[in-house]
């Protein structure tokens, strides 16, 4: 796969980004979304690569754009999975609150998990604790296991979760066990993500979110040499159905090398509002300014990429060339 993907990724979560930060605040999740993924399919018929997308907005008879199995690209160039999540945290933008991302994952073509759209359970870390983790060990246990891998007191680790009552049972386990917890209201990417990434203060992600997201979470992690661990969790009969024809086991844990193969991927992440790792978009008036994560696993190249966009000269802020 071709290195220069890498800056034609970031153009596309910066346009997906800057059109979904406009929503912020505005209590309108859909439209804060559909400004994304419209921002985000319109600057992909630019970049030079045979894409398909595996993780998207839905199955094609209920997303317009951006559904499973559409094609991307311009029809030359290298031969890749797409995963995308214009907007990772559409609660988050409708409320104006933390770690809203645009984001997007590519791999080579059948390297990433077609995860279905149901819930998956995870447990992810940084670099420091990779191989000590387990996802179906107790909580305390995979505490010990990062405090020791940190140098740390247990009472100094930090876990992240989503505030659900359906993590109750987990951070009561975190509280006994004397570590500190730090809840989010959404965005299990951004929380994965922020494990390997020391200023963010996060040692460790647990708990149950969307299975799409941890196949993006898992790409973001192989760049940067961390770690998730996820189990399919099928709600109901349908669900469970759709495991067994997808293939997926619920028993298994997916590891790394299940969530994605190999290590020719890039990940790009585009704030959308402001979190620990990366600052939403500023809309400035006659520019906006945005602040990319992008990555390559073949190489670890870990970029943090500014970028300026002038309104005036693009201000449908769709940026396609
Ligand atoms: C959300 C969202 C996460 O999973 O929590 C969702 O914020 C599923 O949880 O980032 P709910 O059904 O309780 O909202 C994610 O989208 C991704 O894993």
């Amino acid at each position: 796969m071709e290195r220069s993907l890498s800056m034609e990724l970031v153009r596309i979560t910066e346009a997906a980004a800057i059109a979904s930060a406009k929503w912020m605040g505005r209590g309108l999740k859909n439209e804060a979304d559909d400004a994304a993924t419209t921002a985000m399919r319109s600057v992909f018929d630019t970049i030079p690569m045979r894409g398909v997308v595996v993780i998207g907005e839905g199955e094609m008879d209920e997303a317009p754009m951006l559904y499973i199995g559409e094609e991307l690209g311009t029809g030359q160039g290298p031969e890749v999975d797409v995963a995308v999540d214009p907007l990772e945290g559409t609660n988050i933008v409708a409320a104006g609150g933390w770690n809203a991302l645009a984001v997007l994952a590519i791999a080579d073509r059948g390297n990433l998990l077609n995860a279905p759209d149901m819930y998956m359970d995870k447990i992810a870390v940084g670099p420091e604790s990779v191989g000590k983790i387990d996802i179906n060990a107790p909580v305390i246990d995979n505490l010990r296991a990062v405090a020791k891998a940190k140098n740390k007191d247990i009472e100094d680790v930090v876990a992240t979760i989503i505030d659900r009552p359906r993590h109750k049972d987990i951070i009561d386990q975190i509280r006994a066990a004397g570590a500190r917890i730090k809840l989010i209201t959404d965005g299990d990417v951004a929380g994965a993500l922020n494990t390997a990434f020391d200023k963010t203060g996060v040692d460790i992600l647990f708990g149950i979110g969307g299975a799409p997201e941890g196949v993006i979470a898992a790409v973001g992690l192989k760049c940067l040499g961390g770690e998730i661990q996820g189990k399919l969790l099928p709600q109901n009969e349908e669900e469970a159905q759709r495991c067994i024809d997808m293939g997926i086991d619920v028993n298994k844990v997916y590891m790394m090398e299940d969530l994605v193969k190999g290590d020719d991927a890039i990940f790009a992440a585009t704030g959308v509002t402001d979190g620990e790792l990366l600052r939403g978009v500023q809309l400035k008036g006659a520019f906006a300014e945005s602040h990319t994560l992008v990555m390559r696993a073949k190489s670890g190249t870990v970029r943090f990429v500014e970028g300026r966009h002038s309104l005036k000269k693009k201000p449908n802020l769709v940026m396609n060339d």
